[in-house]
């Protein structure tokens, strides 16, 4: 085996320059790699390549490089196909080959109807005093029935799941309702959409016609469209699962397991068409098998997520330790390290969320993304992860 090893890009988000953490910290953390997006541009605009090179050299001027864009936002209307799709799809392709020309080249997206990532509880209190973001089914349930008022979605829910919900409703002070709503509402960190119930009742209604098979066909229409210019322009994009990974408030999603994953790899089979591998989501649903989905699709993870959650028999879950929780990280890192040299290439990869933890329990912090607790993870991946690489090495 050649001495080059190949090993992951450690990358952080960065959510621009309002981020309260600065690209200073990210550098300190070890990072070689920036990943941010122009959260000022609305969706469905085109990404000039002046405003990318504007990014791209403030970046540089911390001794770091703009790994990966997330996200590059697909407008809703694509994912529905109405109004001014074809437009948005158009300038889509546009922003794809301006970052191309700036010699930016992996891009992630998702293909969530209206919401993008999803919890209840942002503040769930750990043992030890951490804070973690959590997803319980009955809150979701409350405010879906309770709340929202959304017509059927009694009929969405088990049983045992109703009792819940209206239990947990009915010990609700108005704070912690308004403060439900917000939270699975208003937009978490990098989401692309924020709304408030009027909004959101619109924007879900756009979807009752839409089943996963029809929602499915919109994303394959827009891979059809974008993909032969990604691979022009040398791009890899890279989409994220759905978080978590299975229908909430009577929405399709079609990113959450093996065989939906598959289905969009067939249907454009170019390997720019690509994944971008997030523990977080794909090890909530516990019939994937994260290890062999590496194996599977290692030609086409060109960006890592990695998270550990931890779920119960309810189906919920909170964010447990990187290196504790329902995911096996040794076994994840391991089948990487194997793709990365197969593949010859070393895969960005961010930690993903991390605890409110120490001094940033005292401060206003981005759900999921402060410092320190991404800092953690993301030493405790990294010694993961050279730990493998060396016994591998060294057991030659
Ligand atoms: C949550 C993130 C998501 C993700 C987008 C990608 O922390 O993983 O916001 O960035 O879904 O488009």
């Amino acid at each position: 085996m050649s001495s080059i090893y190949y090993s992951m890009q450690q990358t952080m988000r960065w959510f621009g320059p309002n981020d309260v953490v600065s690209l200073s910290d990210i550098r300190q953390a070890g990072c070689t790699g920036v990943v941010t997006a122009l959260h000022h541009i609305p969706n469905g605009e085109v990404w000039t390549m002046e405003e990318i090179n504007k990014r791209k050299q403030e970046i540089a001027a911390n001794g770091m490089e703009w790994a990966v864009v997330e996200s590059l936002p697909v407008h809703e209307d694509i994912k529905t196909q109405t109004g001014n799709f074809k437009l948005y799809i158009d300038n889509y392709k546009q922003s794809i080959q301006n970052l191309a020309a700036c010699s930016i080249k992996i891009i992630t997206y998702n293909f969530m109807p209206a919401l993008d990532w999803t919890r209840t509880d942002l503040a769930y209190t750990l043992p030890n005093g951490a804070k973690a973001l959590r997803f319980q089914k009955a809150a979701l349930a409350a405010f879906d029935i309770y709340i929202l008022k959304r017509k059927n979605s009694e009929l969405d829910y088990l049983p045992a799941e109703l009792t819940k919900a209206r239990m947990l409703f009915e010990r609700y002070t108005e704070e912690e309702k308004s403060l439900l709503q917000k939270n699975i509402i208003a937009g978490l960190p990098g989401s692309e959409e924020s709304f408030d119930l009027t909004n959101f009742i619109a924007a879900i209604e756009k979807y009752g016609n839409i089943s996963s098979g029809k929602l499915r066909e919109h994303l394959i229409y827009f891979l059809q469209q974008i993909i032969p210019a990604a691979t022009e322009g040398g791009v890899k994009m890279a989409i994220h699962p759905d978080d978590p990974p299975f229908s909430i408030l009577g929405l399709p999603r079609i990113v959450s397991n093996t065989n939906d994953i598959d289905l969009l790899f067939n249907a454009v089979p170019a390997t720019n068409n690509g994944l971008c591998f997030c523990t977080g989501s794909l090890g909530v649903n516990k019939n994937n098998d994260l290890p062999d989905m590496i194996k599977q699709f290692g030609n086409r993870i060109h960006f890592i997520h990695l998270r550990n959650t931890r779920r119960n028999d309810d189906g919920d879950f909170f964010e447990d330790n990187h290196l504790d929780g329902d995911t096996d990280m040794f076994a994840v890192i391991n089948n990487l390290t194997e793709v990365m040299q197969q593949q010859k290439c070393n895969i960005p990869m961010r930690p993903d969320h991390g605890h409110q933890m120490l001094d940033d329990l005292k401060k206003k912090t981005n759900p999921g993304y402060s410092a320190i607790g991404r800092l953690k993870g993301l030493a405790e991946l990294r010694g993961l992860e050279m730990g493998i690489i060396e016994s591998k090495k060294r057991s030659l």
